[in-house]
């Protein structure tokens, strides 16, 4: 990465904390040692990110292939980068994430699926080349390690995990003030949404399956966007009694996204990837391109079945 002065970073479409938070820290380093660095999303920048420093450098993928080195973030199949990206007809070079079902598709694959976040593997890829750190990049990877840790609450959080943090913070990242846009900035129309999502919530099996389903009626009525859904389904997690809580969006065409997690022993990502999903073991996704109701029910068949095993 050190050789190349052209480089092009890209994260998966419907970009969360990590994939801006590790694109944009890694993206500020690399500029600083003197690169022409480009970062983009299939989705541009989306509004509740609009507070990461330097969040102005995140541009929606362009039409046309841009030259030089291409680097993928928190992005486990090529698909996820987005139609843009695929559009270019070009292949990753180095594919930097923490997805244990990557499916390797790069010229060059770093995949280290015991750490917690992308932001981790950008921290200790900074620290072992010795680059600086400019404040910005700090609070962008601590953004990205905040936000896929659940607040440093989910496993996987390790001791290195707050070694990380303390560095950030140390560089600059102010924990308080990033901590209050990530978890206490939400917009009314997401907030409608949430109360229209928890209305919906079914639970099962004594409690142990808890799950919720949105409608495009829900959309509607509450303002909110595609992304306003991001942090509903851990929400199911909070009730003790749950062990996996999932989250069905319905589209207006028929489309199915479901969002999975576990906070027990049960491997949630194994179940999506049935359905030709992934993720980690707590938290993974799958997204049906027809059939919601029957591929809803598919699901949670999967889901009693791993419960009552
Ligand atoms: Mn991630």
């Amino acid at each position: 990465m050190m050789d190349a002065s052209r480089i092009t970073l890209l994260s998966h479409a419907r970009p969360d904390g990590d994939a801006y938070g590790s694109s944009l820290g890694l993206g500020l380093v690399l500029k600083q040692l003197g690169k022409d660095v480009q970062i983009y999303n299939e989705d541009g920048l989306l509004e509740m990110y609009q507070f990461l420093p330097a969040s102005e450098l995140i541009q929606p993928t362009p039409a046309a292939s841009p030259t030089g080195l291409i680097v993928s973030l928190d992005t486990s199949t090529q698909e996820r980068l987005g139609k843009k990206f695929l559009s270019w007809k070009r292949s990753v070079d180095i594919n930097l994430d923490h997805h244990g079902s990557n499916t390797l598709y790069a010229e060059e694959n770093i995949i280290l699926p015991e750490l917690p976040a992308t932001a981790a593997a950008v921290i200790q890829l900074i620290q072992a080349n010795h680059w600086p750190l400019p404040a910005a990049a700090a609070s962008n990877l601590f953004v990205g390690l905040s936000t896929d840790t659940g607040s440093f609450r989910y496993r996987g959080t390790t001791a290195e995990t707050f070694r990380q943090a303390a560095y950030l913070v140390e560089s600059g990242a102010d924990s308080a003030e990033l901590s209050k846009n990530c978890y206490q900035s939400m917009s009314p129309a997401r907030f409608a949404l949430l109360r229209l999502a928890f209305q919906s919530i079914e639970t099962e099996l004594e409690g142990k399956l808890s799950h919720y389903t949105l409608t495009p009626e829900m959309f509607q009525i509450s303002g909110a966007k595609p992304e306003d859904t991001e942090g509903i389904v851990e929400t199911s997690l909070n009730v003790s009694s749950t062990q996996i809580g999932a989250l069905f969006e319905i589209k207006a065409d028929q489309a199915l996204k479901v969002s999975l997690r576990s906070k027990g022993s049960i491997n949630v990502s194994t179940i999506a990837q049935k359905f030709g999903g992934g993720g980690h073991p707590g938290a993974a996704g799958i997204n049906f391109p027809d059939k919601a109701t029957q591929n809803k029910q598919a699901v949670l068949e999967q889901l009693r079945k791993a419960l009552l095993a």
